[in-house]
């Protein structure tokens, strides 16, 4: 687990590659990979990229490595074929163009049998509106990474609310909280992907 994760920070692609590869033979649990491994190794990456050791680009190449590790786990999570648990549509709010979190935890949402619609990043008020309207959802995820973009994950729960009441919203992100969910009238907050798999059944009353 040490190997995944030191190689997800050094950005090597086929090295966590192989190395996921050899821990799913030697029976490690794809949940632990991913905690453990892949998870982890971004919270460093986070945390250098703060204190000023790591710089955008080698961040994003990180990501792109725990993305190819992820490629791997992900299709040994769950069967997705049966949406027992409720139809989710997600995005990254406006303006927000980061998306590692977020697909955590759609991952985790469908593995836990729930039905998600990703809308992908920078996702408007507006194209929120047209998936309630194709999809019929009964949840809505709004994911903010940036405290700039806060105010664009409020104007869409408010628009949501508005339009569309029976329809409940989840947010996530490192700068929202339980406080402000409460502010914009969110549905709830979850802090990681685990998480946010409990509050969306407790929500829609899976
Ligand atoms: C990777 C990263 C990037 C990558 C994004 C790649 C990608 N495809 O996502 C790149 C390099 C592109 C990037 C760009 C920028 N970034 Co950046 N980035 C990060 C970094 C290092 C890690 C984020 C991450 O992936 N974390 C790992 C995941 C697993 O955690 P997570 O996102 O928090 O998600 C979990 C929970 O929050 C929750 N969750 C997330 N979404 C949702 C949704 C729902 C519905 C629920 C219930 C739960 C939930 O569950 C997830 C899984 O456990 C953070 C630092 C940090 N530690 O957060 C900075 C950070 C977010 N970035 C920051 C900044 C400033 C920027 C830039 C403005 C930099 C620049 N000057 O260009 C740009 C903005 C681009 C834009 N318009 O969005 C700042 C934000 C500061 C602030 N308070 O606003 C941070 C905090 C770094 C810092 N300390 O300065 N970034």
């Amino acid at each position: 687990m040490k190997e995944i994760l030191e190689s997800v920070i050094a950005g090597d692609v086929e090295k966590v590659k192989s190395l996921v590869k050899k821990s799913l033979d030697d029976g490690v649990r794809p949940d632990q990979i991913i905690s453990e491994g892949l998870i982890k190794a971004m919270d460093i990456v986070g945390s250098r990229m703060k204190s000023g050791e790591m710089y955008v680009p080698e961040v994003l190449i990180a990501a792109e490595a725990m993305k190819g590790g992820l490629s791997l786990v992900k299709p040994l999570l769950g069967d997705e074929s049966s949406y027992a648990a409720g139809r989710v549509v997600i995005g990254t709010v406006a303006g927000d163009l980061h998306d590692i979190g977020k697909n955590l935890v759609v991952m985790l949402l469908e593995s836990s049998g729930f039905e998600v619609i990703d809308l992908g990043v920078d996702v408007s008020t507006e194209d929120f509106a047209k998936a309630l309207e194709e999809h019929k959802p009964q949840l809505v995820g709004l994911s903010a990474l940036l405290t700039t973009t806060m105010a664009a994950m409020e104007e869409t729960v408010k628009a949501i609310n508005e339009k569309a009441p029976q329809v409940k919203t989840m947010i996530g992100g490192a700068p929202v909280s339980q406080q402000f969910a409460d502010e914009i009238g969110a549905g709830g907050y979850a802090p990681d992907g685990a998480a946010a798999v409990d509050l969306a059944k407790q929500l829609l009353g899976a």
